[in-house]
């Protein structure tokens, strides 16, 4: 019996997928939110807020102990001595910084004390900037200045200069705390974090992840000299090596198979970042195949037929676990932008869905520019949707057209923002909470010209670990672990070519109205 077990370090919980690869069956999964079980960290989402706003902070002994937590329930749901390969992802960005005592302890962890009291002297910085951290701005515009502008750091990391990226963090931080910075031996991205942590030794970071720190050349796949130069002095000697995704990094360490019962045989894989792993986790590793995620944010990644970057500077590029890069790019008016329209008119999402049907493609000519709030795909910093068409409409007294113009505007912008990725999706796959209205699914399949499925996989992020560490440790093939574990619904959504010429025409629009910004 082979089992394969995938973690996911995301911003509220922690994650894990066991899949048996036998019975081609999902075993178990387990979940700590660290908002219910962690509660002594103050922080119900899994982070809290710096002196200002824009510090966004997790604290890292709350993923370790999550990390016991977890794998304690996983202990007694099902039998963990079955388990022979492991990988997993962690949220993109975030850093964990270490110092010289770190290099000891990782080897020698004791299993009959927990993760959290044997690392804590090893951290060099108590909390962890993640993601959500927009502090640097400042940071940002030196790192631009030095390399000469942002658009040689996009052609060289596959973004421009981006607050939440763990370069500019790593210079506030060396800025900032100027004894803690020399202090730090190592710094880990959360993913490279957590892989150390159950393999027992400091491990590397993969492309996949490393290419979110705007420090790592897209084209070498190393660190880039001239970025991290940029970024802060000795930095090269803190930074672990780069790696490609299929890399086995080593076998689990003792602490985790004397204390939850796995065989000192398993084989580890790098782990990479979320959004990398759950282009595994949901089929989509191979080009042609584009999964959009209707969340808070919305969300259009896809693997890449060829690296390139985006001449805008608003989209990003990772490494492709699989090989090659994947495209990832954010949009942040996403259910909010819908549910800001519903809300406005007191509507219910059957009432949003029905206005959506008694609407023609086109809406009359009435177009939105959907931005209730701060956007990145393009750069708005208002909240103020622009509104252009006839005087019910421009006034917000039509409710119906209102609604159409919303979700046409937002997948018209998506589209014209996706552009520069080069790549004609054969099927674009829908998940996240929208996926589910037919009426939305429809107009994005009629935007973009392209078959819609709605994905049926949960947790793709810890699943994608499995399936990585079941195809670079067990020999499974990603063909056959896609077939059957990520599912997807029996119903294809057909892009209606008769509407194909009225949304051009509204693209044009569109564009005019970007230019007004
Ligand atoms: C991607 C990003 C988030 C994090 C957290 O650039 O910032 O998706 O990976 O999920």
């Amino acid at each position: 019996m082979a089992y394969s077990l995938g973690i996911d370090g995301s911003t509220q919980s922690m994650s894990a997928i066991v899949i048996d690869l036998d019975n081609n069956d999902v075993v178990c999964e387990c979940t700590i939110n660290f908002g219910e079980r962690l509660p002594e960290y103050d922080s119900p989402n899994g982070f809290f807020k710096g002196e200002t706003s824009s510090e966004v902070y997790s604290n890292p002994l709350m993923w370790l102990d999550a990390i016991d937590l977890l794998f304690n329930e996983l202990k007694d749901s099902c039998d963990l001595s079955k388990v022979k390969a492991i990988s997993g992802a962690g949220q993109q960005h975030g850093s964990v910084y270490l110092n010289t005592k770190w290099l000891e302890t990782i080897g020698q962890l004791d299993p009959t004390e927990s993760l959290s009291k044997q690392i804590k002297p090893c951290l060099s910085r108590p909390h962890s900037p993640i993601w959500m951290d927009t502090s640097t701005t400042l940071e940002c515009q030196e790192i631009a200045q030095a390399l000469g502008g942002n658009e040689i750091i996009c052609q060289k990391s596959g973004s421009t200069a981006i607050e939440r990226f763990t370069g500019p963090q790593i210079r506030r931080f060396y800025k900032t705390s100027l004894d803690a910075y020399p202090n730090t031996a190592r710094i880990h991205l959360v993913s490279s974090f957590i892989c150390s942590i159950l393999s027992g030794q400091d491990c590397p970071i993969d492309t996949g992840d490393g290419a979110g720190m705007n420090l790592m050349n897209l084209k070498t796949n190393t660190w880039d000299y001239d970025l991290v130069h940029a970024t802060a002095p000795n930095l090269i000697d803190k930074l672990p090596f780069i790696v490609q995704g299929d890399t086995v990094v080593g076998k689990i360490s003792e602490y985790f198979s004397e204390k939850y019962g796995f065989s000192k045989e398993v084989s580890i894989v790098v782990f990479t970042g979320d959004n990398p792993s759950s282009l595994v986790g949901t089929a989509a590793s191979a080009p042609g195949k584009t999964v959009i995620s209707l969340g808070t944010s919305d969300t259009f990644f896809a693997a890449m037929p060829s690296t390139v970057s985006d001449p805008n500077g608003y989209g990003h590029v990772f490494g492709n676990p699989s090989g090659g890069s994947m495209s990832l790019q954010c949009f942040l008016n996403g259910s909010l932008a819908r549910e800001f329209v519903k809300d406005k008119f007191e509507y219910s999402w059957d009432q949003f869905t029905n206005a959506l049907l008694e609407t023609p493609p086109g809406c009359n000519g009435n177009y939105m520019l959907p931005f209730f709030s701060h956007e990145i795909s393009p750069l708005y910093d208002g909240n103020n949707p622009v509104l252009k068409g006839n005087s019910n409409f421009e006034n917000w007294r039509s409710p119906k057209l209102a609604i159409r113009a919303c979700i046409e505007g937002q997948f018209i912008n998506m589209k014209m923002h996706t552009e520069w990725m080069s790549m004609i999706p054969e099927i674009i796959y829908v998940t996240g909470g929208a996926s589910k209205n037919h009426a939305i699914i429809q107009i994005l399949s009629d935007i973009f010209q392209v078959n819609v499925q709605q994905l049926e996989v949960n947790g793709s992020v810890a699943l994608g670990g499995a399936m990585r560490a079941a195809q670079h440790c067990l020999g499974y093939t990603l063909k056959e672990l896609e077939s059957e574990f990520c599912n997807c619904s029996s119903e294809m959504i057909q892009p209606n070519e008769y509407n194909k010429e009225e949304y051009l025409k509204i693209e044009n629009e569109i564009k005019s109205m970007l230019l007004t910004l």
